[in-house]
């Protein structure tokens, strides 16, 4: 009961001391400098370079291979915005070098399960030699990614598989 009250009051002080704030300067209503705010629609020009579309090279100086923990990689690299391009890069099979590929999965399930059967080929084992393979999100969708070498082993036991749901941007650019 007392520990209510407390709590109570300490809200209702808040409270207060922002309206005092609001009263002593116009530009500031709860916390918030809405005359600053509204500069970004005005004359100001906001910072272009946060608006531009990045390129993001999956599981970064790692690369695309067996073994990297890529839903890891991508809860720790995102948000992912649309319009971004994921760079995938690997090398080209050879005698030594195990091929990787880059397939995406039409649903959840078929994901979980690395189910390739329900999955696209989006690149080529050789298509990731160079500057990578690059893919845009271009529709606000999940991306279930995987590598789709060796029957599904590469996706489930080689850790190669992430989903990406890219996010529209926070700020509207302005010309
Ligand atoms: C709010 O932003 C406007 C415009 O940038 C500025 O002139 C004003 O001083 C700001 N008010 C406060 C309390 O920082
Ligand atoms: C724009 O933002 C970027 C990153 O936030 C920063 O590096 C750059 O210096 C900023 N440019 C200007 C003109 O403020
Ligand atoms: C990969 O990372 C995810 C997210 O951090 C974690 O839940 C999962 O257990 C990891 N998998 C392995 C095999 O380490
Ligand atoms: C993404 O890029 C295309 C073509 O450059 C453009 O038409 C579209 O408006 C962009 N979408 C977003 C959300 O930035
Ligand atoms: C296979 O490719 C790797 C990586 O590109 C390279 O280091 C290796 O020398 C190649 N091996 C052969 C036998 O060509
Ligand atoms: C590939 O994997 C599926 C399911 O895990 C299995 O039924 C099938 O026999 C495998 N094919 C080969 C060629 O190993
Ligand atoms: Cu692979």
């Amino acid at each position: 009961m007392a520990a209510k009250f407390a709590q109570g009051l300490v809200l209702l002080i808040v409270i207060a001391s922002m309206f005092a704030v609001g009263m002593s300067n116009k530009d500031w209503y709860f916390g918030v400098n809405y005359t600053d705010w509204w500069s970004h629609f005005g004359h100001h020009k906001p910072n272009k370079t946060r608006f531009e579309s990045k390129k993001i090279i999956v599981g970064g100086s790692e690369n695309w291979r067996f073994g990297f923990n890529y839903t890891d990689w991508a809860i720790k690299s995102g948000p992912f915005y649309l319009n971004d391009t994921l760079v995938f890069k690997y090398d080209a099979p050879n005698d030594t070098t195990h091929p990787h590929s880059v397939y995406l999965f039409s649903n959840f399930q078929s994901f979980l399960k690395c189910d390739l059967k329900r999955a696209k080929r989006v690149a080529t084992p050789t298509q990731g030699v160079g500057n990578g393979f690059k893919f845009v999100l271009k529709t606000w969708r999940p991306y279930y990614f995987a590598c789709g070498e060796r029957n599904g082993s590469h996706c489930s036991a080689g850790l190669m598989k992430f989903v990406v749901m890219p996010m529209l941007r926070p700020f509207w650019p302005w010309p």
